[in-house]
């Protein structure tokens, strides 16, 4: 399947047994509200009736409100001190921050704003992207955007649903399919069957996996304190889950295509060693510098046919 596709398809076909339940509940709900108007006088077997509750998302859209998960501020008087700052630069995580857009503590520290999620997904548009870490789904959101489907993933039930939220108020929510689970045994399981006719080809991974916390910018514990005037610098061995090294050979063996999201203090040398260990000689990385004004914010780097001036290689990855 080639880049550039336009038409969108239907509701996800992975739908988590968690989310199950609650739409279970909430058709309760909705025949309670059904019936409200032409309520009867409750008899002492009938189950006291609910009130339902209306969520940040409005009447129509609670089956997807993750109102109540996590708090929604609206003043700094609310915010708790270590993430006061992240919230400042709320408008810019989520532009529609004020519809009630849900971040939790992870969320808010690591969440991609979004003028950079936009620019990330107009270099990934392709047919199906994987977002092996959607977080609060910052990301997704913008994949929805230039890709026809896109599969995001995430070990935390909370940050799932935060990500389901959200893109309700982006209206993109049926264009992606949320799966509760860790991204290596996602992995691992997707590769076993190599040759498997269901198997869905995946075009592009995006990787985005947890940095170590906001402390990243400290630079790598395994490394001596950096001299005055240096920058510390981050090593791909305190990216989570695993070694970022490991992560990323892992992902190459899904699609060459891969998109990964790193600290602006990474180790180029770390970088440019992902592909060295290949048997390729000629692919080369593109390292985007991602920059919000004056400040950089983080590298993305773009390996097999999403790197500028290899699109040929997109179309010669196989999953
Ligand atoms: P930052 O440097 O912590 O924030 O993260 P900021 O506001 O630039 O802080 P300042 O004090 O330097 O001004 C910069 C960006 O990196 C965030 O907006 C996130 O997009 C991303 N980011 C930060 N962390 C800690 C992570 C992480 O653990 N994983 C991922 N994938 N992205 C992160």
């Amino acid at each position: 399947m080639g880049k550039r596709h336009s038409t969108f398809t239907g509701l996800s076909r992975f739908v988590l047994d968690a989310f199950k339940q609650g739409e279970s509940q909430d058709s309760t709900e909705r025949n309670d509200s059904a019936s409200f108007s032409t309520a009867r006088e409750p008899s002492d077997d009938a189950p006291p009736k609910k009130k339902r509750k209306v969520g940040l998302l409005g009447p129509g859209h609670e089956k997807y409100d993750a109102t109540g998960l996590v708090p929604y501020y609206t003043e700094p008087s609310e915010v708790p001190e270590s993430l006061k700052k992240y919230f400042y630069q709320r408008e810019r995580y989520f532009s529609r921050y004020s519809e009630g857009c849900l971040l939790d503590e992870e969320g808010w520290y690591s969440v991609t704003p979004e003028l950079i999620a936009n620019q990330i997904a107009e270099r990934c548009r392709c047919t199906t992207i994987l977002d092996a870490f959607c977080g609060v789904g910052g990301n997704a959101i913008a994949f929805a955007q230039t890709c026809e489907r896109v599969i995001a993933l995430d070990t935390s039930p909370t940050r799932l649903a935060l990500a389901r939220h959200n893109a309700v108020i982006y209206g993109v929510e049926d264009r992606i399919e949320f799966i509760l689970c860790d991204y290596l045994s996602f992995a691992r399981s997707y590769l076993t069957l190599p040759h498997h006719p269901g198997r869905r080809k995946i075009d592009a991974v995006f990787l985005s996996p947890p940095w170590g916390g906001p402390e990243y910018l400290a630079g790598s514990a395994s490394d001596s304190p950096p001299k005055a005037d240096q920058h510390p610098e981050f090593s791909l061995a305190d990216i989570q889950p695993i070694h970022g090294a490991e992560l990323f050979n892992l992902t190459r063996k899904i699609t060459n295509n891969v998109a990964y999201f790193l600290p602006r203090n990474t180790k180029l040398d770390e970088i440019s060693e992902l592909l060295a260990a290949e048997e390729s000689t000629t692919e080369m990385v593109e390292v985007e510098e991602e920059w919000m004004g004056s400040k950089l914010k983080a590298l993305t780097c773009y390996f097999g046919g999403l790197a500028a001036g290899q699109e040929e290689l997109f179309e010669e990855s196989t999953s």
